[in-house]
């Protein structure tokens, strides 16, 4: 009996010694040596990891493609409302672990490798990560996939499949160097190309209108065409039969190339326009926390949104329900303001394609549209130039403008006469248009990602909208899921956490604070302990690989991971670093000795200038630090290069202290101090994003918080006047710190190497505000706060690891199924 719930059941049986397991141990081994014969031509003895991982992945695919099927099928039989996450960025990682996790045959396929020689491990190591994202966005977009999957929601998130993702980082010399990430380039088992809902999308031509049967028609003509051919990926949940699906689209030229120009024999010209279409899929804009108006990017906004939102309506159809019905049916999440042009060509497409009135489609729309805000910096703010818009979308340009026409109106009666608020709160203003403007208007929930962002989004950022619409503002807390980021990459806490409470907190979240009482447990803690030793052994191992560092398995872990930018102020930390150091080796009999590892992993936006130099200052300070005979025993740095999830996956499970520093107000939420905790390691952080909210469920006594708060630093920079000036001048401590950016301790001979560095903190870039990240204010705190952390870690590491305890068995409320079940209760009301 193959039903669906006989399948999962069977799975979960699967027992090592069961006839069952040898069965089906027996049958993955026949698979895998017929698919190495029948695809690569070779006999499982002369295969390479490689072709094994290919043949391993079609394996487990094909285990997938059934429960694929027989869900969409479910799905098909009785319509119901349907989730789209529209993203301009999926960071979804590995596939083949998480799916064998999923399924429940990790074990099965290990045992099954081993007898044909080879090591689970080394195959799964052998995958590229689909790194289709930038950092926090993209992979709260993954994270949300798998929540939805393991809640039976049934969604579809919408992206672009880049042939590169983001680049590929090395260091050399300290610097960073940028690579390309073909991550396609040897195949991607996972997706299935499906032509037969290829699309078109036009751009530029321009629009007729005429009068017809009594109504405007609004023609478009001598438009260029882009082909959006779409590939799904299956998204598994564990323990479930729901499979949703990842659709990215791939741009395609509609010609397959100029034969006028190729029978002339101008082969480069018969291309043009081909490499026109396609560039449109080719690669992920690296800058996050930053805009840029660049035309290629509105391109490929244009691109995937329309192809995604012409594919919906054809759904829709197939169904046989009305349009008026859409809201009922379809949910279109907006993650971030770069999907948000879905919102005037689902207008376009309810009126000119379907014939429908403006209200009508307005109606609609309103409904059916749900925006999230992930950052208050005004550069990332997207406002595109409107003549771009008209000339590139000449009919979406006009339902723009005509969008805000009425707006206006309804402005001018609420405020009547308040000009420069109307201007500020307008959909196109100063010949530019507003996207999260344009949200706010038109959708019908907007959200922050933590609490206190989503205050500052109320009382700051959006508060004339909050103002007209206070029923739209809400605040979903992010979330990561346990599945990847704990039971997945940290497979030895996770069976002791088992042991403890049973396995039931893998798919609900309220479980994991059973786990408190144990924090009590010595017997407990020191198993805990002995786990994070293992764990940390193995990061060393890596480090040694790759860095060639020893690193000194027993000192504190102190990690800072996630995309260098200045408002994360990694440069807080190196500032603490040399600190550090200097008192090490200037006065050697009063300092603390206690050895420490930092361990960074960042990217840096490739133009980002001050970033990239800051990458450099941290690998300088590494290599005076790690080899001066007085400090080399006692502190570590060490910079991981090409920080990614596989490479996230690997540091968690190893970390003491998890540094969350940002200035407060600036970081929306951040999701990497989720996961740090969720592995038991202590957060010291600044009252930012969610760390608010970490503090709440741990308690005062359980994280270390230090630094201005977001009101103060909201008061500090309405004055205008940057305190760190004045510090640097009175403060002596402050200054030997700031100094070696300068004097030649971390540059060696090129002595204006961090000069650009120094400047912005104690003059500010022409005129600007000094030190806009306020490091110099928040410094003493931030050192004093680390030495507490630092002290317990030295004189009471039982009492670290109770703290340690409790971290993790507070993390329940950063699952992103809590964080899926309120957007589910409060925004799309699925199911
Ligand atoms: C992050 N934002 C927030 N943006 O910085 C982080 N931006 O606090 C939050 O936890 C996370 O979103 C999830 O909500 C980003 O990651 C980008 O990557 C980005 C990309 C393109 C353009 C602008």
């Amino acid at each position: 009996d193959k039903t669906a719930k006989n399948v999962a059941e069977y799975h979960r049986q699967l027992k090592p010694g069961t006839p069952e397991f040898d069965m089906k141990k027996d049958f993955i081994k026949d698979e895998i040596t017929g698919k190495v014969k029948r695809y690569f031509g070779k006999t499982i003895a002369k295969a390479g990891d490689m072709e094994v991982y290919r043949a391993a992945a079609l394996t487990i695919r094909d285990e997938i493609m059934e429960k694929w099927v027989s869900y969409q099928e479910k799905c098909e039989r009785k319509p119901q409302k349907e989730l789209y996450y529209l993203s301009f960025e999926f960071l979804m990682g590995r596939a083949m672990g998480n799916n064998l996790m999923n399924i429940m045959e990790t074990e099965v396929y290990k045992s099954a490798l081993k007898e044909l020689g080879f090591s689970l491990e080394n195959i799964e190591e052998v995958e590229t990560d689909a790194g289709l994202g930038n950092g926090g966005l993209g992979r709260l977009a993954a994270c949300f996939l798998d929540s939805l999957t393991n809640l039976d929601l049934p969604a579809f998130g919408c992206g672009i499949r880049y042939e590169y993702g983001l680049f590929k980082q090395k260091i050399v010399d300290g610097y960073q160097i940028e690579m390309p990430d073909p991550w396609l380039q040897s195949g991607n088992v996972w997706d299935i190309a499906r032509p037969e809902d290829t699309k078109e999308v036009h751009f530029n031509g321009r629009i007729i209108e005429k009068w017809e049967d009594g109504h405007m028609k609004f023609e478009h003509v001598d438009y260029n065409t882009v082909i959006a051919e779409p590939y799904d990926m299956p998204i598994t949940g564990f323990d479930t039969d729901t499979v949703n699906t990842l659709r990215l689209w791939k741009a395609c030229s509609p010609e397959i190339m100029n034969m006028t120009e190729f029978n002339r024999g101008d082969y480069a010209k018969a291309n043009e326009n081909k490499d026109l279409a396609e560039v449109i899929s080719k690669v992920l804009y690296p800058e996050d926390n930053h805009y840029e108006g660049k035309l290629l990017r509105l391109k490929q906004q244009y691109f995937f949104v329309s192809a995604t939102i012409q594919w919906i309506i054809s759904k829709h159809k197939q169904k046989n329900l009305s349009m008026f019905d859409i809201p009922e049916y379809v949910q279109i999440h907006i993650n971030d303001t770069h999907p948000t042009i879905a919102i005037p060509e689902l207008m376009r497409l309810l009126m000119d394609e379907e014939g429908m009135s403006w209200d009508d489609a307005w109606s609609i729309v309103g409904r059916t549209f749900a925006y999230t805000n992930h950052t208050i910096l005004c550069e990332a703010l997207e406002k595109w130039p409107m003549d771009m818009v008209d000339s590139l979308l000449p009919r979406l340009g006009q339902i723009i403008h005509e969008i805000d026409r009425r707006q206006r109106i309804a402005l001018n009666e609420r405020f009547p006469g308040d000009t420069g608020k109307i201007e500020y709160m307008a959909v196109i203003s100063r010949g530019q248009v507003s996207m999260a403007n344009l949200c706010l208007t038109a959708c019908h929930s907007v959200n922050g990602v933590a609490a206190l962002h989503t205050e500052i989004l109320k009382k700051e950022t959006f508060k004339d909208y909050y103002s007209i619409y206070p029923y739209k503002f809400k605040n979903m807390t992010n979330g990561v899921t346990f599945r990847r980021w704990l039971y997945k990459a940290n497979p030895e806490l996770s069976s002791l956490i088992c042991e403890a409470i049973g396995d039931g907190w893998v798919k609900d979240y309220t479980q994991l604070e059973n786990l408190l009482p144990f924090a009590d447990d010595k017997a407990f803690r020191d198993k805990f302990a002995k786990i994070k030793l293992n764990n940390k052994e193995k990061l060393a191992k890596y480090i040694l690989d790759h860095n060639g560092i020893t690193v000194d398995p027993a000192s504190l872990f102190d990690v800072q991971i996630k995309r260098l930018h200045e408002y994360k102020r990694q440069l807080l930390k190196a500032f603490h670093i040399i600190y550090r150091y200097k008192s090490i080796t200037e006065t050697p009999e009063n300092a603390n000795k206690m050895p420490e590892t930092f361990i960074f992993a960042a990217k840096a936006a490739p133009g980002y200038h001050m970033a990239k130099l800051i990458i450099k200052f941290i690998n300088n300070i590494a290599k005076v630090v790690n080899n001066d005979p007085m400090t080399k025993d006692i502190l570590k740095v060490v910079f991981i290069e090409n920080y990614s999830v596989s490479i996230a996956e690997k540091i968690v499970a190893a970390a003491n202290l998890s540094e969350q520093i940002s200035t407060a107000s600036k970081e929306a939420s951040g999701t990497g101090n989720m996961k740090l905790m969720l592995n038991g390691a202590l957060t010291i952080g600044t009252m930012d994003g969610a760390n608010v909210e970490i503090r709440e469920q741990v308690g005062d006594d359980n994280i270390f918080i230090f630094g201005m708060q977001s009101d103060e630093v909201l008061g500090l920079y309405s004055t205008n006047r940057s305190p760190s000036p004045e510090l640097y001048a009175t403060n002596m401590g402050i200054k030997s710190i700031v100094d070696t950016l300068i004097d030649g301790t971390f540059s060696g001979d090129e002595h204006n190497l961090f000069y650009d560095i120094y400047r912005s903190l104690v003059q500010g870039n022409n005129g600007s505000f000094a030190d806009p990240y306020l490091l110099l204010p928040d410094f003493e705190s931030y050192v004093h706060t680390c030495q507490q952390a630092n002290s317990l870690y030295k004189d009471n590491q039982d009492e670290w690891n109770r703290k340690a305890v409790i971290n993790t068995a507070k993390a329940g409320f950063f699952s992103s199924d809590r964080t899926i079940e309120s957007y589910n209760k409060e925004i799309w009301h699925l199911r």
